[in-house]
């Protein structure tokens, strides 16, 4: 495999100015023919044209009307070569594939018997040859041609410009899309659907038409997506002052898909998981997340359509821009200042799950990385949610008008371009005037910063000064680190901030302090009492904070905080040190014996019963750190003692707070009809927690919750949460899990989680994995599926996966190889599952080790080895 370097970029050494593209679509041989006009650029300096493909047949190639024979270009593998073009050229490409055969869902594919196509990063490659980097931006043309009856619908990008009907059954639809873009954003459909559709008013009085694809049988699922797309369009309206340049704007749903969700042109291709929806089907959490993906690719017609990448290492120019526009976006729809801090708590967990493990790994890069072998591997929670932490940064030290500002600058200046995260920072700093070439750091390097704090209080001349300091991976250079701060006093409230050679507003509570220097000294004037530090407020940087935080003080937080993400991390930090403690109890002398204090527990209690919080904030705060975010705080990690340790603190607190669960438990009922709003989900999350810890060690009345509230649900939150809350406690949930599956066997999206609950359950082992690949249900193609089993045991059941005999590791091989011959970027995902193995106890780390070279030993795609060959390394 060869690695490619972002030092290496060149300009392209020809710009396309214009694609039209004929479709002849048939499952097992679909004609392609593609007429492309070429102009020299410029700024290059080579005169030859490189086209990429693969996975394709070349059945004829024309430039400028001739005939090319086999000596008048170079084929390889993966491109097409025309040495020496003339400055003006018309290419005339016919190829042929195969889409039924492209298991890897990359290109123009077939799902349930329709055509659907994946472009980005690189799958445009395997539709037709072509300059396919992002900073080739064409204008498109698209004649589609299929079977009548089978394809009743063809849709591009772009408008529907004709349509009729030709001989032997078939149709045709020509669509043209009237904005430049890179081929990464093209998409076809040619499927039998069926669609909701509106007119939508847009602010400058447009009409436009929004439609949802679903498969018939699925148009009852389609109105919160459809909603969705309505409050995104509108919200980009008002935040920031963008608007839907298109007549049409399409949302297609279906089963196989490797991503979330894809922004092409138009014409937005989702995986079902985030279009389908109705309160027997979907949770809360499915419904969130409906609400944020549908906007996130929206958000992208901007942010990323109408100003794209230059390349990919600059991925994160768009998705992390829009990943923060997402969450805003979420954010607002909530409306409230907590079920703000809730969103960014969620974030907050996102990232120290699933970020600071990769970034502190060895695929750990840069949110813009400087190398890749495979470009689908950098897909990756750094460059997306580290990339929004970056973009977020930006507002909170330009100021929301000051963020604003940049970006109408930067929308000004790179409309129609395709530029680089540099030029992102550039419009940031020029629309502020400020200088943020500090700031470049954030980009250019990995891993996550720790931030060091220490204070002193000068009683008598009323100083409180914090003293910051940062540290990197070695040789790195200082980050400029906004670190807001605020002062809590004996009572509970925040002291007033006389911020010594700082600006501030008068009278506030917050201040952000620039870290930018090694170590640095913030002195507060006129402080009356020695106060309390709340440091990093709303996680102001995706960076570690270290403060030596006595018990007293994290409950004086926990209890008064007026920062409601500082106040969760508190109560964060309290059972950390608690879980910490007993693990290594456990791994010294077994799980006997083991204590729980008292003052936790009432910190708990207090929280859980204090009406005057929010129930999805109370749900946050009583939740114990995950057991991947327990193990990224030890050397040495032992999956096993762990699990049994925070098990027990579980099972502590649901048997010393039961009166108050239960109580809490009936207070957030939500009876009446199901309505997927914060304020609804947040009781049912919290009353489901409740349910979560009466089942750690159920008796016959906690029993009988579970199994009445699974009878009785009205919604698949509850449902699920009751069965999940039967499995988890090893109780008998087979009849359950029986009648679940009856009553939704026909509902993929659900069949997937009746899958993943058991995976995930600390009951289940390889061998009941194993047993479950065995259900007629079962589908190593379907990438929804294969995740919902395989890797919801492997990343979501530690204790399970690590199981000392290793069984679990070669379990991990065979199917990372499988599945590699099946689908290279779902099995590189999979792969990715042993990447903390040195972390591990020299047994445990023998056998992973094995398991990678066990794999790495196989012919593999450029995929899964630049993934085993970093772990390796
Ligand atoms: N661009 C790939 C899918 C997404 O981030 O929207
Ligand atoms: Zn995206």
């Amino acid at each position: 495999p060869t690695t490619i370097f972002r030092q290496d970029y060149t300009p392209p050494a020809f710009l396309v100015e214009t694609v039209e593209l004929g479709f002849d679509l048939a499952p097992a041989r679909t004609v392609v023919a593609n007429r492309i006009t070429l102009r020299r650029n410029p700024d290059a300096a080579s005169h030859d044209i490189v086209l990429y493909g693969e996975e394709i047949e070349l059945v004829q190639l024309r430039l400028n009307g001739q005939t090319l024979e086999a000596g008048d270009y170079q084929l390889n593998e993966s491109t097409l070569t025309i040495r020496s073009a003339p400055a003006e050229a018309v290419l005339e490409i016919e190829t042929l594939c195969a889409p039924a055969e492209n298991t890897a869902l990359s290109g123009l594919y077939v799902s349930n018997g329709n055509f659907y196509t994946q472009c980005e990063a690189e799958g445009f490659r395997r539709i037709t040859y072509f300059p396919d980097r992002p900073d080739v931006m064409a204008k498109y043309t698209v004649m589609l041609r299929a079977d009548k009856q089978q394809y009743p619908v063809l849709l591009g990008n772009g408008n529907l410009i004709e349509q009729g009907d030709l001989d032997d059954g078939r149709h045709y639809a020509k669509w043209e899309d009237p904005f430049k873009k890179p081929s990464y954003l093209f998409a076809l459909v040619a499927a039998k659907l069926v669609c909701q559709e509106e007119r939508f008013k847009l602010a400058d009085g447009r009409d436009v038409l929004l439609q949802v694809w679903v498969e018939e049988g699925n148009l009852d699922k389609t109105d919160y997506a459809m909603q969705s797309l309505k409050n995104s369009i509108r919200w980009d309206e008002e935040r920031w002052g963008l608007e839907l340049d298109l007549d049409r704007f399409m949302i297609v749903a279906v089963g196989d898909f490797n991503m979330g969700a894809m922004e092409n042109k138009g014409l937005n291709i989702f995986n079902t998981k985030f279009v389908l929806a109705n309160p027997r089907t979907a949770t809360d959490v499915d419904y969130a997340g409906i609400e944020a993906v549908v906007g996130h690719e929206y958000f992208h017609n901007w942010t990323g359509n109408r100003v794209t990448c230059r390349d990919w290492f600059q991925l994160s120019l768009k998705e992390g821009l829009t990943v923060f526009r997402d969450q805003e976006f979420s954010a607002d729809m909530i409306g409230t200042d907590t079920g703000r801090a809730v969103t960014r708590i969620d974030q907050v967990r996102t990232l120290r799950q699933a970020q600071f493990p990769e970034d502190a790994g060895p695929m750990s890069h840069p949110v813009r990385p400087d190398s890749f072998v495979e470009i689908n591997n950098f897909y990756t929670v750094t460059v997306y949610e580290k990339g929004a932490e970056v973009v977020r940064m930006y507002q909170t030290l330009l100021g929301r008008d000051g963020f604003r500002k940049g970006m109408d600058l930067y929308f000004e200046r790179h409309d129609g371009q395709a530029v680089t995260c540099d030029d992102f920072r550039a419009a940031m700093a020029d629309a502020n005037r400020r200088d943020l070439s500090q700031f470049e750091r954030w980009y250019s390097q990995a891993g996550t910063p720790v931030v060091t704090a220490r204070t002193r209080y000068d009683a008598v001349k009323r100083n409180f000064d914090i003293i910051l300091s940062q540290r990197g991976q070695a040789e790195q250079q200082p980050f400029h680190i906004p670190v807001a701060v605020g002062l809590l006093g004996a009572d509970g409230r925040d002291l007033p901030l006389h911020l010594e050679h700082g600006k501030h507003a008068k009278g506030a509570t917050t201040v952000v302090l620039e870290l930018t220097g090694q170590e640095q000294i913030f002195r507060f004037r006129n402080v009356d009492e020695r106060p309390i530090p709340s440091i990093l407020r709303d996680f102001s940087a995706p960076v570690i904070l270290e403060y030596d935080y006595t018990d007293d003080e994290l409950l004086h937080l926990f209890n008064h905080d007026s920062d409601p993400v500082n106040r969760w991390e508190a109560g964060q930090r309290l059972a950390m040190e608690r879980l910490l403690k007993l693990t290594a109890q456990v791994a010294a002398h077994g799980d006997a014996n083991l204590k729980l204090d008292h003052t936790f527990i009432n910190a708990m209690r207090a929280v859980l019963t204090d009406a005057t919080l929010d129930p999805a904030f109370r749900e946050l705060a009583l939740i114990l750190p995950s057991e991947t975010i327990i193990a990224e705080q030890m050397d040495v990690v032992d999956p096993q003692a762990i699990h049994k340790a925070r098990q027990f603190m579980r099972r502590t607190i649901g048997a010393a707070l039961k009166q108050e669960l239960l109580a809490q438990y009936q207070a957030n009922q939500t009876p009446g009809e199901y309505s997927p709003d914060a304020a609804s989900a947040g009781k049912r999350a919290l009353k489901n927690l409740c349910l979560s810890y009466l089942m750690v060690a159920p008796g016959a009345d906690e029993l009988k919750l579970a199994q009445q509230q699974f009878d009785n649900a009205s919604n698949m939150t509850d449902r699920s949460a009751a069965l999940v809350a039967m499995i988890h406690s090893g109780a008998d949930a087979g009849p359950y899990l029986k009648s679940f599956y009856a009553d939704f066997e026909h509902e993929a999206l659900v069949i997937d989680k009746w899958f993943a609950m058991q995976a995930s359950a600390p009951t289940s082992d390889v061998a009941a994995v194993r047993k479950l690949m065995e259900h007629p249900a079962f589908n190593l193609k379907n990438p929804n599926r294969a995740r919902s089993l395989i890797f919801n045991f492997t990343n979501a059941n530690p204790a399970r996966f690590h199981a000392a005999d290793g069984s679990a590791y070669a379990f991990w091989a065979e199917f990372v190889i499988k599945l590699d011959a099946i689908n290279p970027q779902v099995a590189a995902r999979l792969a990715r599952a042993m990447d903390r193995w040195r972390r591990y106890a020299p047994a445990l780390q023998a056998k992973m080790k094995q398991a990678l070279e066990q794999v790495a030993a196989h012919k593999l795609s450029n995929d899964v080895a630049e993934v085993v060959t970093k772990a390796l390394a």
